[in-house]
Formats: structure tokens, sequence, C-alpha cells
């Protein structure tokens, strides 16, 4: 597992009940805290203490498969990682739109690809908290690895409707993560009626763009898909809100600069996601305490 974020945490614990797992971290002295050992909070509100073997980038041990779970702007770094020590592949679960850019530094030759998953995970008060098992989409040559998940407590399909469940993630990601960002709201508060509005138009004028790049429910469908994931993780803080609050960079461009680049390549304005795009760049500047431009 390559990325001890929260979501990668929670698979790498689930999946070492089955097979055996390791972490891959982004250096040896981080490696070495996270070998200590974390507490896992489950859905349930029980709670653990899970150690799993953690490695340094460059001391990692070959494994069959590799499954990044980084935040966008480490896709590079860690499909190189994922490149040198899978046998049989290396599967994406992050989120964002990154498919060309993993198998481009993952390098030539290897079953490189990304999957979708609903699953959800956060880290509170030093405790990493599986908020939801959520349901996880892989290609066709993972099936494998879907078994694994699957067993795991983590369910799973390989399938070959991949493609589809990679933009209706995209689409969900889009409508949500920028406006919690912006607006220092969790998940749920999307879904009040001041709000709610917003998350609608978002939808509907992304919907014509996203459609050009495959299958998509249509906007009332994804407007009811969106609105179950905002239920299931409510109280949930939205990785770009996290990332926005700890000074980070966020995934703004994985996700939105991709849709806008959509946009431009099909000559279609989008008014509402480039203001928001513009919005959480200066966000990222104001909290790395950086001016703004005039
Ligand atoms: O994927 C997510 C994220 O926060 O990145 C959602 C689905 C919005 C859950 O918080």
């Amino acid at each position: 597992m390559v990325g001890p974020g929260a979501l990668g945490r929670v698979f790498a614990a689930r999946l070492a009940a089955v097979v055996p797992t390791a972490l891959v971290a982004r250096s040896r002295e981080r490696a070495a805290e996270l070998g200590e050992g974390f507490e896992l909070v489950h859905p349930s509100g029980r709670s653990e203490r899970v150690r799993v073997p953690v490695f340094g980038p460059e001391e990692a041990p070959p494994a069959r498969w590799a499954v990044v779970l980084v935040k966008g702007p480490d896709t590079e770094a860690a499909a190189r990682v994922a490149g040198g020590l899978a046998r049989e592949g290396v599967l994406s679960l992050q989120n964002g739109w990154v498919r060309e850019r993993l198998r481009a530094a993952a390098g030539e030759g290897r079953l490189v690809d990304q999957g979708a998953t609903t699953a959800a995970a956060m880290r509170e008060a030093g405790r990493t908290v599986w908020v939801a098992a959520g349901e996880t989409w892989l290609p066709p040559a993972f099936a494998a690895l879907a078994e694994r998940l699957t067993e795991a407590g983590l369910p799973a399909a390989a399938t070959p409707e991949v493609a589809a469940r990679r933009l209706e993630k995209l689409a969900v990601n889009l409508a949500v993560n920028p406006l919690t960002a912006v607006l220092d709201v969790p998940n749920g508060g999307l879904l009040e009626p001041e709000l709610w509005p917003t998350v609608r138009d978002l939808v509907l004028e992304m919907h014509p763009v996203l459609a050009t790049r495959g299958p998509l429910p249509d906007p009332e469908t994804l407007l009811g898909r969106i609105r179950r994931v905002l239920a299931a993780t409510a109280a949930n803080t939205s990785s770009m809100r996290a990332d926005v609050r700890a000074g980070r960079p966020t995934e703004i461009e994985e996700i939105t600069g991709v849709l806008l680049a959509w946009g431009r390549a099909g000559g279609r304005a989008l008014p509402r996601h480039e203001a928001l795009y513009r919005m959480v760049r200066a966000l990222e500047q104001v909290h790395r305490g950086e001016p703004l431009e005039e």
C-alpha cells in the first residue's frame, strides 16, 4: 500500500488480516514513526491498535500488487515506487483523474490502472477513523485483488464498468470537495437548503462536459447519488477541506483542473467551477502564508 494517509491505513490494516501487507511511507523517518502502530476506529465505534510493517520508498520489498492511495500532487513519486515493487500490477484508488499520469510514471510494460472507491476515512485527534466501508471498483485484470479486498471487509468488484464508476467518483468530488473547502463546512452542510441549489448548479454545469468522457448517469440520478454520499459522510471533513485547513497542497488540479481542461478542449465555459478553482488556489496560497498577487 503506497500512501499511509487515513484511507491507505484503513486498506492496509484490513488487508493485513487476510494477506501479507505492508505500507510504504514517503521517507524512512516517517516509516519508523508509523511502524510504532496507529489507532484505528471502526465504523462500529470499536477501536483497535494496528501494527503493519512500514517501509521507506527505498527499502520496501517486492510485492504481487501495489495499491496507490496518495494525494494528487504525489502521484508521480508514488507511481514510480509502486512500479518498481509490483510484480503483477499497480492499482490506484486515489481521488482525481490521474490514470495517464500514473501509467507514464510507473513505467512501460506493466499493468497500471485506476479504480474508484467510496470507502471513507479521516484523521481525528491522532486517530484513524474508518467512516464507511463503501464500495470499490477495479478493472477486470485486478479480479484477484478485488477478492482479497472483499474478504478483508472492503466490498470490491472487478468490473468492465470501472470507467463509469471512475467518472462518477470524479463527479462527486467535483460537486463536494472544492465547495466544502471554500465554505469550510462538513460534507453534510451541503445538504442544507441554502447550499444544495449550488450543488445542483455545479452538477448541471459540469454534466455535458463529463458526458463527453464516458458513460454518466443523467443529472437527477447523479444528484441522488451525491446526496447519498453526503448523507453517509455528513460529519466528514472532505479531503480538500482538510488539506486547505492544514496548509497542504490540494487536489484541485486533479479534480477541477481536469474538468476545466476538458471544457476548454470542447469550447465549453464552466464559470462556477472556474470560480471555485480560483478560490481554492487562493486559499492554498493564503494558508501557506503567501500574499495574493495584485
Ligand atoms: O472522496 C471524498 C473526499 O473527501 O475526498 C468524499 C467522497 C467527498 C468524502 O469525503
